[in-house]
């Protein structure tokens, strides 16, 4: 008990240590230079697209896997089996039909099975689908009863009737008010629910989620450059669209990443990884999403290792405090999703997660849009609350704090509209 006692205050003690260095005042961040987007490592000035696309982009790339998320293994292209649990369940009134997956990944002896819910508008053949991972299960994201509970593991939360790290039936609906499957079903897309814990549950523990299934014999986690949790929901994410992909319903469409905060990173870097994503919507993505890390301000990177030391590379520590040495920064990650249309939205008090520095990261990518001829945001001054701008980095800022609105889906689907049009 003792010991328990003492290495959870020396734990409390380092993350107060980190917490009193966070600073939200606009006036105390020092001067930085970025990383320049179009040179590369050796010097050489990237001016036009195939030069981008051979020689700069893959050099970042290799940076962000190497320095920050760490690197899928790349055995890890693994087919799964895929069980049909529902095929055409009747959904909205009729408005939709719901269907449920699961994925059976197999290997090294190990299983690991991840559930997709989708909801299609009824008759309506290969509609562009949004994909995004959800927090406490694919039944919290909608009043739908019809919706199997993940049997993964997740945080307790007892307001969701979550005590014993197991979803119950109190979760359902309960995150409804972030994924408004109505109103999505009604402007004609499909969506694609996964839960992010059956991919890599959300913990500091490496013997559990997808990556057992690639280690060494003896092996207990991935390797210092190694996949951490974001770049194994990355992973996960790609492995829906394979999925997505060979049925008939979606073959054809267009598939938008979409996540919120941890997921928003998650979103940006599956995006980055992944160029079978037609479009990538990163909400209050903040520090190792969107968010310049030079600029310190809110959640730095010394806090986001310190309190989720899984989500990253065990390499990207290096960096604690110590931005000025990083290789990249987050308008980077931005630009590997160019040519396809970025979306990134911040909320006014959402101060842990920057939304100056979101706004900056989407705008200092604009240069690599700009080799595309594409139109990118006018000015480095973040846009009024309520005004988005939807060139091909597409941005708002809305009131309120860290959360998924109505106006923010109004925002996507207006955005996806105008930018996947034929
Ligand atoms: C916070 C974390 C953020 C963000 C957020 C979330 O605790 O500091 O980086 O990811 O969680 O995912 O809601």
């Amino acid at each position: 008990m003792k010991s328990f006692l003492s290495i959870l205050f020396t734990i409390l003690i380092m993350k107060a240590g980190a917490q009193s260095k966070v600073n939200y005042d606009e006036s105390k961040v020092e001067p930085y230079t970025l990383p320049e987007l179009l040179r590369s490592a050796s010097g050489q000035e990237i001016k036009t697209v195939k030069e981008w696309e051979s020689i700069r982009r893959p050099e970042i790339v290799r940076l962000f896997e190497e320095e920050v998320y760490g690197k899928i293994p790349a055995e890890a292209q693994l087919k799964p089996n895929i069980e049909i649990l529902e095929k055409e369940g009747t959904a909205l009134h009729g408005k939709a039909v719901r269907q449920q997956i699961a994925l059976d990944f197999e290997r090294n002896g190990r299983r690991l099975r991840v559930h997709l819910l989708v909801y299609l508008p009824a008759g309506q053949d290969n509609p562009p689908v949004f994909v995004g991972y959800n927090f406490y299960g694919n039944a919290s994201i909608a009043e739908d009863e019809n919706i199997l509970l993940s049997p993964s593991w997740v945080p307790n939360k007892k307001e969701f009737g979550i005590t014993e790290n197991q979803i119950t039936d109190g979760a359902r609906g309960q995150r409804a008010h972030r994924w408004p499957v109505e109103k999505i079903i009604d402007s004609g897309f499909g969506l694609a629910a996964i839960y992010y814990g059956d991919v890599d549950p959300d913990r500091d523990d490496f013997s559990d989620g997808i990556h057992p299934l690639f280690y060494e014999e003896g092996q207990t986690k991935p390797g210092p450059s190694e996949w951490g949790a974001i770049s194994a929901w990355a992973w996960g994410a790609s492995r829906a669209l394979d999925y997505l992909k060979s049925e008939p319903a979606t073959a054809n469409s267009k598939y938008i990443l979409f996540g919120h905060s941890r997921l928003g990173k998650t979103s940006l870097w599956g995006g980055a990884l992944d160029k079978r994503w037609d479009l990538v919507i990163a909400n209050n993505s903040g520090c190792g999403g969107v968010a310049i890390s030079r600029r310190k301000i809110g959640e730095t990177v010394e806090v986001i290792n310190t309190s989720f030391p899984h989500w990253f590379a065990d390499r990207f520590q290096k960096y604690n405090d110590q931005e000025s040495e990083m290789p990249v920064d987050q308008h980077m990650l931005v630009a590997l999703i160019a040519p396809r249309p970025v979306y990134i939205s911040s909320a006014v008090e959402d101060r842990w997660a920057d939304p100056v520095g979101e706004y900056l990261g989407a705008y200092y990518a604009s240069p690599a849009y700009q080799l595309y001829g594409l139109e990118t945001p006018a000015s480095d001054q973040q846009p009024s609350v309520s005004e988005p701008i939807h060139t091909s980095i597409g941005y708002h800022l809305r009131p309120g704090g860290h959360d998924v609105t109505d106006y923010d889906w109004e925002q996507f689907i207006a955005f996806s509209r105008k930018h996947l049009r034929k």
